[in-house]
């Protein structure tokens, strides 16, 4: 029996390291580590009620089995004495219980006050807009508005404001803690936050970049719907704001051809570029999508083929999506009828929409460890020369009201308008 049991931990041993070893490498959507106090508090709970429900376990099955030896069947036995009715044994497992609920409750319930706070006058305030099936992050304070990657500050407080603009989605990074549900809200005038919208504050303290998704099914294309937010230092959140607030102008002949071809096409009814004449609302603002990590919510890698294959077929590409191919019609538009040429030469223009200074994402900085490298970083090196700033561009859109149908002509915008459940 020793001998049985020595042979058993020997293979189990080295097993149980494997097994470790695989939980240490790069998991970019662990909730072990948390980067915020937020994410801390939220973890050091749910591992001191793990211990404890360890030591419960080890106790319980420790005395199981102990009983399950020492009181078992022999044939000289004696008979067992009933013990129905013990009100010494039903006083006990009604309080032992009670005392287990209760010491849990105690760390819990400080949990929840120490993460429900108040987010203070100088936090950095974000709204995280959840669409089917992709993020919309507006910066009321700074009139910007980018989509599936936001930037925030570190060391400084952020308050996550969540809503959604259809059904209901859930709010996850969990490098940055906990998830939290994205709900629709009445709509309201403007310049007027939203009634029970959920807030999540938190002050990142590591720099990096953070992979997060949906956590709450939302629909067909539900588990496409990842997000990354870029924690940086504070004058480089500040370099990010101005630059997200001036027009970049494409870099070459190609690009600017695309952006003539993407200017009179139905793209404009839906999407918004800082600095052009494009303000649609429905779907993601593109300002600056040379920078993204993905294309569609985290479908694809962002490169220049990607892009124009995601132009010419998306819904074929991503199930059920609110936009249209080149042939197929999708969210009541009809199909944007452009070219291969034609697309490629749009997704020239908005693979060229990036900051000058700045290099593809996800290769650098503390924190990219954590984050799957982009490939097609050769994609468009070359830096605009050219960037122009021009005056009075500061914003595009309200940032208070959920959008409605879009501003500009659509093929069809009696359509349009039912996709905002
Ligand atoms: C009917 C509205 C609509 C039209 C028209 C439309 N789009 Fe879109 N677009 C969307 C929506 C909605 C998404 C988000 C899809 C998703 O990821 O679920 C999107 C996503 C994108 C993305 C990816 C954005 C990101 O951050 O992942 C790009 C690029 C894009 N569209 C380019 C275009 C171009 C170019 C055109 C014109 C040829 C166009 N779109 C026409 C609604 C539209
Ligand atoms: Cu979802």
């Amino acid at each position: 029996m020793r001998d049985r049991l020595s042979r058993l931990t020997r293979r189990l041993i080295p097993g149980a390291f494997l097994l470790l070893a695989a939980c240490a490498g790069e998991h970019p959507q662990t909730m072990i580590e948390p980067v915020t106090e937020f994410g801390r508090i939220q973890t050091a709970l749910w591992a001191t009620v793990t211990w404890w429900t360890v030591g419960i376990m080890v106790v319980v099955f420790g005395a199981l089995i102990f009983i399950l030896f020492r009181f078992r069947e022999r044939p000289d036995g004696p008979e067992p004495k009933p013990i129905y009715g013990s009100t010494k044994l039903e006083i006990a497992w009604t309080v032992i219980p009670a005392l287990i609920i209760l010491f849990i409750a105690v760390p819990t319930i400080q949990a929840i006050f120490a993460t429900q706070v108040e987010a203070p006058e100088d936090a950095v305030v974000v709204e995280a807009i959840g669409h089917q099936w992709w993020w919309e992050f507006r910066y009321p304070d700074h009139g910007i508005t980018t989509a599936n990657e936001f930037y925030v500050p570190v060391d400084r407080p952020v308050a996550l404001r969540l809503r959604s603009a259809d059904v209901i989605h859930s709010f996850w990074i969990p490098r940055l803690g906990g998830k939290k549900d994205v709900n629709p809200v009445p709509r309201t005038p403007e310049g007027v936050d939203p009634l029970h919208q959920n807030q999540i504050v938190l002050s990142i303290d590591s720099a990096g970049e953070y992979l997060g998704q949906c956590a709450e099914f939302c629909g067909t294309s539900h588990a496409i719907m990842r997000m990354m937010a870029h924690a940086v230092e504070p004058a480089e959140f500040e370099a990010w704001v101005r630059d997200m607030q001036t027009s970049v102008e494409p870099s070459g002949e190609a690009a600017a051809r695309g952006r003539e071809i993407f200017l009179r096409s139905t793209c404009i009814a839906c999407h918004a570029i800082e600095g052009t004449s494009a303000q649609g609302q429905l779907g993601p603002n593109l300002t600056h999508f040379g920078e993204r990590f993905s294309i569609g919510a985290g479908l694809m890698d962002n490169t220049e083929e990607n892009l124009a294959e995601w132009i010419l077929h998306a819904p074929e590409l991503k199930k059920g999506i609110f936009m249209p191919g080149a042939e197929v019609a999708a969210g009541g538009v009809a199909p944007t009828g452009l070219t291969r040429e034609e697309a490629e030469a749009v997704a020239a223009y908005l693979i060229d929409l990036r900051r000058p200074a700045a290099g593809r994402l996800m290769d650098t900085g503390p924190g990219a460890a954590g984050a799957e490298p982009a490939t097609g970083a050769d994609g468009a090196t070359g830096a605009p020369a050219d960037t122009a700033a021009r005056p009075g561009d500061t914003t595009a859109a309200p940032a208070d009201s959920i959008p409605a149908a879009p501003a500009a002509p659509g093929p069809d915008p009696t359509d349009t308008t039912a996709q905002q459940r």
